[in-house]
């Protein structure tokens, strides 16, 4: 075997490393729903409804101008006179009631108005001023209309109610602003794993690649 080829096949080798080591990251999404409490038991809907959201991306992102809307007739442009900047690996939260004393007890990093959450079926879209960048629709007896327990994303990006140890204000159960049972992670923060996935490679391809080059000499 020429040096030239092993060369090639070393690089090649790498390149799926590194690509099979992204494998398990959000790709291409910055924005992700994370968590929805569309029925609310603690308190009444339009005190209590909420939803999460979580950075996945590389950069800040300031939602000042996002629009959120359904397929009916909710639409709302989010719009502060501050910057309402998130962070990548934030969570921000979004609701229907600033006050926790009246809204079951969590914490709102932003209130919107003209939204509500069905609690049979309905639609999240998220559009930042220019195109769709997130939606999320639910119908009958998904796990999204549950009394009292707010629907969580899970690892795969699909959705399940959060688990009965995660309570928050009256006691709705849910972790608004916090990791739920699954933690996203951001596409800029490589996971440990990744990394030592490709270092190991890495170690193993340089020793081949200088056993065989020893035994040609
Ligand atoms: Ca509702
Ligand atoms: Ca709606
Ligand atoms: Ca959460």
């Amino acid at each position: 075997m020429h040096i030239r080829a092993l060369n090639l096949i070393l690089f090649f080798s790498l390149f799926l490393i590194i690509l099979t080591s992204n494998a398990a990251k959000v790709n291409n999404l910055n924005i992700v729903i994370s968590e929805v409490m569309a029925n609310p038991a603690a308190v009444s809907d339009s005190a209590g409804e909420w939803f999460e959201i979580f950075n996945a991306g590389s950069s800040i992102i300031d939602l000042n101008g996002y629009q959120l809307r359904d397929l009916g007739s909710n639409a709302h442009t989010i719009s502060s006179t501050s910057a309402l900047n998130l962070s990548p690996g934030e969570y921000f939260v979004l609701g229907r009631n600033a006050d926790p004393l009246l809204n079951g007890g969590y914490i709102p990093d932003y209130v919107y108005s003209n939204f509500s959450l069905g609690n049979n079926s309905d639609e999240i879209i998220i559009n930042d001023g220019i195109r769709d960048i997130v939606s999320l629709s639910y119908s009958n007896n998904s796990v999204f209309g549950v009394n009292g327990n707010s629907a969580e994303i899970l690892s795969d990006l699909s959705y399940g109610l959060s688990p009965v140890n995660f309570t928050y204000g009256l006691g709705d159960i849910g972790s608004p602003g916090e990791a739920g049972s699954y933690q996203v992670s951001p596409a800029a923060v490589p996971e440990p794993t990744s990394i030592l996935l490709f270092l190991v490679g890495l170690v193993l391809l340089f020793s081949f690649r200088k056993k065989y080059l020893a035994s040609t000499r």
